[in-house]
């Protein structure tokens, strides 16, 4: 008797705070409430439509792609952010021996605009694919979305209404909190991933990776196109982006980001490999009020016109407006952009667990330390970052906070060879191998390529073929 009360009371209770709803593709059933892993809805779309404001959304691994029923054009499908609701990917979900189990790696959970699951490498197959993958309008900053990879959003409308913007996420008047997300594979004329008018999203610990600005002759925006807004970038990589990948777009501006009015704030972000056909390979800043703020960031090998050349106006750049940046790192450093603690040094990225873009540290590696170490503007735990970490040890950055990107901790461990960080070295890693060896040339070694310098002496040659063969075959 008494725990039948005690089981009413908790019911109650229940009902009257927030709920938690579960989504799981591979949820068995009979019943698809969200009221557990196994009971989960199956479809993203359908637990948003009956999210309110305080609930959290939480989604198993696998693929969602928004539910174009009912609409007459099946390109406008989307997942609409919920006011006040979070939205929490890459749990283990039904089945697994703890659902709860959580890891954006492992469980990777994929919202993607492939409606015909046709896509190919290089942006092929997108006639079908939806215009933008998540939308937000009018959402508040209790409003997160986390732990997703976001793919394939093609807003390919004409300049420049909505259509044409943000493949991935688009915004409107809309402050929500994005973080942990990985990017890729997104196009637009504006923003490829995401496109933000009049809003101030907060979007800190993601991944921009091979997103494009290229649907017309106004592309503009790679990865990100903020527009009268007041965006905050935080801890985030942007790396192979492009705006205007042929001659097609030949004014296209801001390879990775493109600020237009407004403020944007920059901080510990990586800008790499990224590259626009005329002006901006890192970040174009254009308005004749537009403020850009940098500090503890990196900027190198961004490329623009006239001849794709990583000098300092092809890492950033501003038509009009206002760029301060300061503790940053950026590759032809000029001193034109004035500010403190400036360099213009290589940065030396090394390979780690979860990517190419750790920093080169003594601690770690017998060979020069990176200038980016302990080189920021003040302390790692002062400025959110003394839970990540720039050592492919994964010892957390400690003291003053160093330049860039800061990955997260992932207990993985690393060993020389194993490009694709699959925890082993075999046949693809020898695949990788033979295509970094031949790559080896004057302008020295690709960053992903450093994982096969099992030798540390900054090429890929003979001498790390033989200490790769044994890795590869064994003993
Ligand atoms: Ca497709
Ligand atoms: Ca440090
Ligand atoms: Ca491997
Ligand atoms: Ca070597």
């Amino acid at each position: 008797m008494l725990v039948g009360i005690a089981t009413s009371l908790f019911g109650v209770g229940e009902a009257l705070a927030q709920s938690t709803i579960h989504v799981d593709a591979d949820a068995t059933g009979p019943m698809h409430d969200g009221s557990s892993w196994c009971q989960a809805f199956t479809e993203l779309g359908d637990a948003l439509a009956v999210a309110v404001s305080g609930d959290e959304v939480l989604v198993a691994d696998g693929q969602y792609i928004p539910d174009p029923t009912g609409l007459m054009n099946s390109r406008d499908a989307t997942f609409t952010l919920v006011d006040g609701v979070t939205i929490q990917g890459g749990f283990a979900g039904c089945g697994a021996a703890n659902p709860d189990a959580r890891d954006t790696r492992l469980f990777e959970t994929i919202l993607t605009g492939d409606l015909a699951g046709n896509d190919t490498p290089n942006f092929g197959n997108l006639s079908d694919n939806v215009l933008h993958v998540v939308t937000g309008i009018s959402v508040e900053a209790a409003t997160m979305l986390d732990g997703f990879t976001i793919a394939s959003g093609y807003a390919d409308g004409v300049c420049c209404d909505v259509p044409s913007n943000g493949g991935g996420v688009y915004l409107d008047n809309a402050n929500p909190v994005i973080s942990h997300c990985r990017f890729r594979s997104n196009s637009a004329s504006r923003g490829g991933a995401l496109y933000n008018q009049g809003g101030a999203p907060l979007i800190e610990h993601c991944v921009f990776e091979n997103n494009r600005a290229d649907s017309d002759q106004l592309a503009s925006g790679g990865a990100v196109y903020t527009s009268n807004g007041n965006a905050q970038l935080r801890n985030c990589l942007f790396v192979g982006n492009h705006s205007g990948l042929t001659s097609q777009n030949p004014l296209a501006v801001g390879g990775a980001v493109t600020s237009f009015e407004g403020m944007t704030t920059v901080q510990n972000c990586t800008f790499t490999e990224n590259s626009a056909m005329a002006n901006g390979g890192g970040i174009f800043l254009a308005g004749t009020s537009a403020v850009l703020t940098v500090t503890d960031s990196i900027f190198w090998d961004n490329k623009d016109t006239p001849a794709m050349v990583a000098d300092e106006s092809a890492q950033l750049v501003a038509l009009s407006g206002t760029i301060t940046v300061d503790y940053s790192d950026i590759q032809g450093l000029t001193g034109a952009l004035l500010g403190t603690g400036n360099i213009g040094l290589d940065p030396l990225f090394a390979p780690g667990p979860a990517g190419c873009y750790y920093l080169r540290q003594t601690a770690v590696d017998p060979g020069t330390q990176s200038p980016c170490v302990d080189a920021g503007s003040g302390t790692a735990a002062s400025l959110w970052m003394g839970s990540s970490t720039t050592r492919s040890d994964e010892s957390l950055d400690a003291s003053t906070v160093d330049m860039g990107f800061h990955y997260p901790i992932t207990g993985l461990g690393f060993i020389l060879g194993d490009a694709n960080r699959t925890g082993s070295v075999e046949l693809a890693d020898f695949a990788a191998f033979q295509q970094c060896y031949t790559d080896v040339g004057p302008a020295g070694v690709a960053p992903c390529c450093r994982v096969f310098d099992m030798d540390g002496d900054d090429d890929i040659d003979l001498d790390d073929y033989k200490l790769f063969e044994p890795v590869l075959l064994g003993p």
